[in-house]
This record gives C-alpha cells, structure tokens and sequence, in this order.
C-alpha cells in the first residue's frame, strides 16, 4: 500500500497532529480517533474566507455632473460593495475651498445598503468642496478599504487598484446656476437654458444641465435658480484638485495654511510644503472678506 501522509486537527489540544499510514493498519503515529477532526478542503476554504477589500461603488452627489441646485450640497452618500466598519474618527475628511476650514458635518452608516452617510452642518453652495474616505474604513474581516481614485471630479468607480488599502479622494464642484459648469454664472448659461426651456426628459431638445434643480423639466424654476446666481462664481482656479489627486498618489505634496491643518489631523504625513498654486489660492481666500 502507498504511504499515506495525513494531517489532522486534535479538538482536545487544538494542535495540529501529522501522520503517514503505511498500510491500514501500521501509522507512523497514533491515527486520528473520533474526536479529531481532518483537515477538508471546506475547513482551508473557511480559514481564508475574505480576503477581498471592499470598494467605493457610488457617490451622490456625481462628482462629473456638479451641484447647480440652489440648495447646494445637503449630504453626500457613499456606497460600498459589502458591509463596512465605519471608525468613531479617521473615516473622512472634508474641505472647502473657498470659505476654508473643515466641513463640520455628521456621519452615520445604513447597513441595509452599505452606503456612509456625509451631513455638513449647513448645506455647502458655491464652492469646491473636497471629500477623503479613507481606508481606516474596512469589512469585517478587517481588510481595509480599496480606495484609489483616478480623477477626484470625474471618478471612475469602483474605486481602487485591487489591493487593499488607499484612500478615496472626491471633489464636488457647487454652483448655483451654473448651466455650462465651467464656474461662473453668466450670459452664457441663461443662453443654454433659453434653448432647453419647456423641455422635459425624453423630449427632443431638452438639455440635462439646464436642468438644474433635477425635477425633469427645464422651466421657470430653473430660470429663477438662474437669475438669483447670476455673477457668482467659483474659486478661480482648479488647481487644487490636481494637487490632491497627486498627493493621493504620492502622500508626497503638501498644503499649509487652514487646508494644512485639517489635512495634520487626518495624517501628519502631510505636512510637508505647499505647492505655489494652492498658495496662490489660498492667499486669494484669505483676503476674501
Ligand atoms: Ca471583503
Ligand atoms: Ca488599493
Ligand atoms: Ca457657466
Ligand atoms: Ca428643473
């Protein structure tokens, strides 16, 4: 008979015992009795159930389609792919760039739908607001979140580079009236809303961007939005969304100033050294009254 080699699990000792049977009745060592249990392919499949991170799957508002409400921006919702443990601190950070300072807001987790739920204190308007799940969020099993995202404004989800770990940064670009979304509220957009006046879903000529409270219609509604929003504008530059998906990728970059202290409380990794055109923005926000 070939020589049989054995493992088996003593539940007395929860050692692991291994043997090789010569023949069937000759063992290297003592045989597994009743009370021991051998090893299956069930139980290895069991020791290394999930192994697999969990993704950001959704974020609403769509960072690529703006807010242009005029509302402004009252919760955002992230949806992963399985059931997520949510840490008391460390699970997001939220910025404003044009009115500064951390975003206060509240967060809770509705676990029918595995979605995190971000409240801000007031609603966000008429600003660039940037948004960090980190991967301190995991799944049960611990593995931590797969959250790498190419364009911060134009995500492509899921998130992640299919390792575990890495966080998610989002930008929301918020604009009252905003037809156009190239931030400012001018001729330009009341042109475009003109065109698609009277228009509904599905109707020939019905523009969704001219839509901007998200009803289906393009109507006086939307003009009013407009005509309250004309001259706003967003902060002038975009630079900054650059600057955080590199340092998303590199942890490399930096940014000081009120941006910097929000970012030292989330990983005093990034206290390194401002880039000019986050300077640049920042100077401009600090001379705003
Ligand atoms: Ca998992
Ligand atoms: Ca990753
Ligand atoms: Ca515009
Ligand atoms: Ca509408």
């Amino acid at each position: 008979m070939t020589r049989q080699r054995l493992i088996w699990l003593t539940t007395a000792s929860l050692a692991l015992v291994i043997g090789a049977r010569h023949s069937a009745t000759v063992w290297a060592q003592r045989p597994p009795n009743t009370s021991e249990t051998r090893l299956t392919v069930a139980n290895k499949t069991q020791r290394n159930a999930d192994i697999t991170p969990p993704r950001i799957i959704s974020i609403t508002p769509s960072p690529a389609n703006w807010v242009v409400d005029n509302i402004g921006v009252r919760e955002i919702r992230v949806g992963f792919s399985e059931t997520v443990i949510i840490p008391p601190v460390g699970a997001v950070l939220s910025w404003t760039l044009w009115h500064g300072g951390v975003t206060v807001y509240g967060t809770s987790y509705d676990s029918a739908t595995n979605t995190l739920i971000i409240t801000p204190a007031t609603p966000v308007r008429d600003d660039r607001l940037t948004l960090i799940v980190t991967d301190a969020i995991t799944d049960a099993a611990g593995n931590p979140l797969d959250g790498e995202i190419d364009d911060p404004a134009n995500p492509t989800l899921p998130s992640g580079n299919g390792s575990p770990g890495g966080r998610a940064v989002f930008r929301i670009n918020i604009l009252q009236g905003d037809v156009n979304r190239d931030g400012v509220v001018n001729d330009a957009d009341g042109t475009v809303l003109l065109n698609s006046l009277g228009k509904c879903t599905g109707m020939p000529g019905f523009n969704v961007n001219a839509d901007l409270n998200i009803d289906g219609c393009v109507n006086a509604l939307d003009v009013a939005i407009y005509k309250l929003a004309k001259g706003r504008s967003l902060p002038p530059t975009d630079l900054i969304s650059r600057e955080v998906s590199v340092f998303n990728r590199t942890f490399e970059n930096a940014i000081t100033d009120t941006v910097a202290r929000e970012i030292s409380v989330f990983n005093s990794a990034f206290d390194n050294e401002i880039s000019d055109s986050i300077s640049r923005e920042v100077s401009v926000e600090n001379q705003t009254p």
